[in-house]
């Protein structure tokens, strides 16, 4: 493990509420317990346990989302989530989450976002760069990652973007508010757009005007794609050509050739697809093909809390599973710098800090 925790990495499919430690869960439901909103016990076992079907694990996000709602905690997450990934070397972190609306506590999707990047600024542990465009470079929250290789003894340092999620559960109204919300505040490191949430849930039709708008706009857009079985959904979304895909777990022939033609990359997430059972294990698994294939794919946690995994655990299983060296899951992780959501700058950084950790192998 210790090659992987150390090996810089990128991550591009990360939820936010997915992402949450065990811990912290376990320490807001006792404070929901005692004021008498949850009933500790029946919710305990729930957040221990770790294998869960798809449905089990969309019940885990609904009651996650009880213990989460709240400005404050909404803060404290984003911020342990960036510090546990730049702990294990992520150097660069998009991190994704549904904006919601509760008038019943007064959070609108812009004040949830507004706590998100709130729990940004918030990072001690390492520094932050977030601003895409931001003026102030030479500050020390968006200062170069290059010292992080250069000094050993630098404080490590991570680039966070943002990527709003459209739950399949929402209107297209609901959409299209998420979109025009990303849309204003590009300039704090929101960069895109995903789709996610219970895939038996909803209707491409529903999401399209906002994403087609969204992508008219110049925001990126990565949707989850075939976690189950639903030729005629996946076949418009390929067709909707988004620059990137989740999952990809039930594609049929004509899918995979076209997905291949297209170049689209496939974010990647091991642990999730086993647990969730739409993959029935690691060696009938679609990334030896892809891999074998040259396909664009980038190795991702998607919910390091749900499945109890991080990104360091999931280089490992790869490299078990499909028997890959050092040099090649290096090389994966630099060929996944191309697909981020950053501008030619950050992917040059990014690309040079992998080169210098990858010559202190030799
Ligand atoms: C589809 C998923 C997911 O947005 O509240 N989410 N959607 N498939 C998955 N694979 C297991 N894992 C997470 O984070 C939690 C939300 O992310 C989506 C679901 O909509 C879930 O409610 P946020 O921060």
């Amino acid at each position: 493990m210790e090659d992987w925790l150390s090996m810089p990495k990128v991550e591009l499919h990360a939820h936010l509420n997915g992402s949450v430690r065990d811990s912290t869960l376990l320490e807001l439901a006792s404070v929901l317990g005692e004021k008498g909103v949850i009933v500790f016990s029946d919710v305990e076992h729930v957040i221990r346990k770790n294998d869960r079907s798809l449905t089990e694990v969309f019940r885990l996000f609904d009651l996650i989302h009880i213990l989460t709602t709240d400005h404050k905690v909404i803060t404290r997450i984003t911020k342990e989530v960036i510090e546990d990934f730049a702990s294990e070397n992520v150097v660069y972190l998009e991190l994704r989450t549904t904006p919601k609306n509760n008038a019943s506590i007064g959070m609108s999707k812009r004040s949830y976002l507004g706590a998100v990047l709130e729990g940004i600024k918030a990072v001690t542990a390492v520094d932050v760069a977030f601003r895409p465009h931001s003026s102030d470079v030479g500050s020390q929250k968006n200062s170069s990652l290059i010292n992080h290789t250069c000094s050993g003894s630098a404080r490590k340092k991570i680039y966070v973007r943002i990527l709003l999620s459209i739950d399949r559960r929402e209107t297209t109204e609901a959409a299209m508010e998420t979109v025009k919300l990303a849309l204003e505040m590009r300039d704090l490191g929101v960069v895109g757009i995903d789709l996610s949430g219970n895939p038996i849930v909803g209707e491409w039709v529903t999401f399209f005007p906002a994403l087609k708008f969204a992508r008219e706009q110049g925001l990126y857009v990565t949707l989850h794609c075939g976690e189950v079985p639903n030729p005629k959904e996946i076949r418009a979304m390929l067709d909707f050509q988004p620059q990137r895909i989740g999952h990809a777990c039930c594609f049929e022939e004509e899918e995979w050739k076209t997905l291949k033609s297209l170049s689209i990359p496939v974010e990647i997430c091991l642990t999730s697809n086993i647990r969730t059972n739409t993959i029935p294990s690691l060696d009938v698994h679609h990334f030896a093909d892809l891999y074998n294939a040259k396909h664009p794919l980038v190795i991702c946690t998607d919910d390091s809390g749900v499945f109890s995994t991080s990104l360091s655990n999931e280089y490992n299983l790869a490299a078990a599973a499909f028997g890959l060296g050092k040099r090649e899951l290096f090389q994966l992780a630099r060929n996944s710098i191309d697909f981020v959501f950053a501008d030619d700058g950050v992917k040059r950084e990014l690309k040079e800090i992998v080169n210098s950790a990858e010559k202190k192998l030799d």
